[in-house]
């Protein structure tokens, strides 16, 4: 698997990290292959976290990243989702990997930054859902 999709979330965009971050992913070696800039609805935000509907955070959560605008991100690179998931370290950035995207910039575990597909089938979905029919995703 060649690509993943990232999500720049709202805490990072309002911080005005997204260059950084991006930045960092690049040194990470990911090429950047499509991007753009999006406020959620409250139907979308609740649709691409549906795997969490039950857990406790899941209401705070979406309020959360329909909070301010995000910015969706297509990458590629060999390996690239255990790279990326690697590259932006746990979900609680008090327990992320020193280097780490969460480590140098999220705030809380809700509030960390970044999101990063975690597996092919969830990958191929949340590209979809960001980029379906976007003309970048096979472009040379
Ligand atoms: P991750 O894959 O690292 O983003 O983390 P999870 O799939 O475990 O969690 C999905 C989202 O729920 C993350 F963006 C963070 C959020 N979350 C909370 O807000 N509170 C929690 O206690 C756990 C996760």
């Amino acid at each position: 698997m060649k690509q993943t999709l990232a999500i720049i979330k709202p805490d990072a965009v309002q911080r005005n990290l997204t260059g950084r971050i991006l930045a960092h992913l690049e040194e990470a070696g990911f090429r950047i292959r499509a991007i753009r800039s999006i406020r959620l609805t409250d139907a979308q935000a609740r649709e691409f976290y549906r795997v969490h509907s039950e857990r406790p955070f899941y209401g705070s959560l979406v309020q959360f990243m329909t909070s301010g605008p995000v910015f969706p991100v297509l990458l590629e690179r060999d390996d690239a989702i255990p790279t990326l998931r690697r590259t932006i370290g746990a979900t609680d950035p008090a327990e992320a990997e020193e280097g780490t995207v969460r480590a140098l910039f999220a705030e809380s575990k809700e509030r960390n930054s970044i999101h990063a597909s975690d597996s092919p089938e969830n990958a191929a979905q949340e590209i979809r859902f960001f980029f379906a029919g976007a003309d970048e995703l096979n472009a040379g």
